[in-house]
């Protein structure tokens, strides 16, 4: 520790107690870099509080004295936003001891949790009072509530549920200067002037620490459909997702594209993976139906609408889940997607979205410049067709040389973010800014709402030690 940390670490230690700092190396080293490694920060010390109140004195003294504040939650995030940087002079806050969920009101639908809560515990509880609270990533299992309210997170059932934007009712916030702000109403209905408290969702940290949130809850899901369906092209894929959602009164809660080499690169690299289907298709969609009735025949809605379409040609095969073992091995092929891409090698990564109707043309104009510019790598597009999101990734082809490769990512991903730039789209519809996005953001982002988002800044964070560098730039 250098002199100036020591310093810092007594009256940290005074509020935090023995046990909530650390400061060895060892201790630091699982929170200074990010999930997909891309940044390896240093800091002054990590900091564990248990309590609003700790958070709150926390903040004042770090706000007294001008060191940045890093927000640390499950450390799932692919945008560095919750990596300190290299400089050793900030403090990582960690919400991981903030994990209760304070009340949970079935008559309402809504629950209270705290920062530090995994989303699967959020999940469990809703489950166990009747209850659903919908938002479901492939990391749900390590990734904490108070990282997807401040990355605004989406997954795999935005198209029935929304985003987690959608999901709150209420915050609690402790701001930059240690002030608490108390928001934790369950209230549905509240038209009281500007929605402060909406300015910390997506804020990634950078204009206060959100402490705990009120959730809003859905009935509990008691009869599900789910299949996997073969279709020849995009186009084919939209246009099933209509008629689903028309037939079953729209109760489609995921919609997911799968491209051909996704289910390569899982069978291959993914133990307990296997070909869903008996011959290879160009691309497929996992489509899940929902319902809160038990009794309710999704499955018939599900295998009357496959069973039209692909009669028309719309579909060219299809595998029903007829268990939940089924059901499980679907999604695992889903979910493992992105680990078996990083185990096949260096990719580059575009988390991008469309309307849902250009969906198919920017896939045929996107593809075809990744084939002609990117002849050494593989296009590997899936994700959320129903939000009109893509992970418009690019992985090395097999025999292609890193270096190479990975030096072609700044025009790579010039090229798509301007293609969808063109077609109204988005170049982060789901992963946030973090620090690898803030570039772009400048880029595509008007310079009116540019101005706006660095006022709103400077009016919660006037000295800049909330995450700073993360969304905007430093000052
Ligand atoms: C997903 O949908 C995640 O699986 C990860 O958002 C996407 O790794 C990616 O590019
Ligand atoms: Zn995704």
């Amino acid at each position: 520790m250098t002199p100036a940390a020591a310093d810092f670490s007594e009256p940290l230690r005074e509020i935090l107690g023995a046990d909530g700092l650390l400061t060895a190396a060892a201790d630091c080293a699982p929170f200074l870099t990010d999930h997909r490694r891309l940044y390896q920060g240093a800091a002054l010390a990590v900091a564990l509080p248990h309590s609003v109140a700790q958070v709150s004195q926390l903040l004042s003294l770090c706000h007294s004295q001008r060191v940045g504040v890093v927000p640390h939650g499950g450390n799932t995030g692919y945008c560095g936003g919750a990596t300190a940087d290299e400089s050793g002079r900030q403090l990582v806050l960690s919400l991981r001891r903030l994990n209760r969920i304070r009340s949970l009101e079935a008559a309402n639908y809504s629950l209270v949790a705290e920062a530090g809560c995994v989303l699967a515990q959020v999940q469990r509880a809703a489950d166990e009072a009747d209850r659903c609270f919908p938002l479901s990533l492939g990391s749900e299992g390590s990734c904490q509530i108070g990282g997807n309210l401040s990355t605004n997170a989406g997954g795999v059932s935005v198209l029935r549920y929304g985003m987690m934007r959608d999901l709150v009712l209420g915050l609690e916030v402790v701001l930059a200067d240690g002030r608490v702000l108390p928001g934790l109403s369950a209230l549905r209905k509240d038209n009281t002037g500007y929605d402060v408290r909406s300015l910390f969702l997506g804020a990634e940290g950078t204009l206060g620490v959100i402490t705990a949130a009120s959730l809003r809850l859905f009935p509990k899901i008691r009869a599900r459909a789910t299949a996997l369906a073969a279709v020849p092209e995009v186009r084919a894929a939209v246009e099933l997702l209509a008629r689903l959602r028309e037939a079953s009164s729209d109760r489609v809660s995921s919609f997911e594209l799968i491209p051909r080499i996704g289910i390569e690169l899982t069978t291959r690299h993914i133990a307990g993976v296997s070909e869903p289907l008996d011959r290879p298709y160009p691309w497929y969609v996992l489509c899940e139906l929902g319902a809160s009735r038990a009794a309710e025949a999704l499955d018939v809605v599900l295998e009357e609408t496959l069973g039209s379409a692909l009669t028309e040609g719309l579909v060219l095969d299809a595998a029903v889940a007829r268990s939940e073992r089924q059901r499980a091995a679907l999604w695992k092929l889903r979910e493992s997607i992105p680990e078996a891409q990083r185990l096949e090698g260096a990719g580059l990564k575009h988390d991008v979205s469309v309307p849902v109707g250009a969906l198919a043309e920017f896939v045929t104009r996107a593809s075809q410049w990744v084939s002609v510019n990117v002849p050494d790598g593989l296009l590997v597009a899936y994700g959320h067709v129903g939000d009109g999101n893509l992970h418009f990734n690019v992985s090395a082809a097999p025999g292609a040389q890193r270096e190479r490769f990975l030096a072609r990512e700044e025009p790579v991903r010039r090229a798509i973010h301007d293609l969808v730039s063109e077609f109204g789209g988005s170049f982060s519809a789901e992963h946030g800014i973090g620090r690898l996005k803030v570039g772009e953001l400048e880029r595509y982002t008007s310079p009116v709402e540019l101005a706006l988002m660095r006022a709103v800044k400077r009016a919660f964070d006037p000295h800049g030690i909330m995450n700073p560098g993360k969304v905007l730039r430093e000052q």
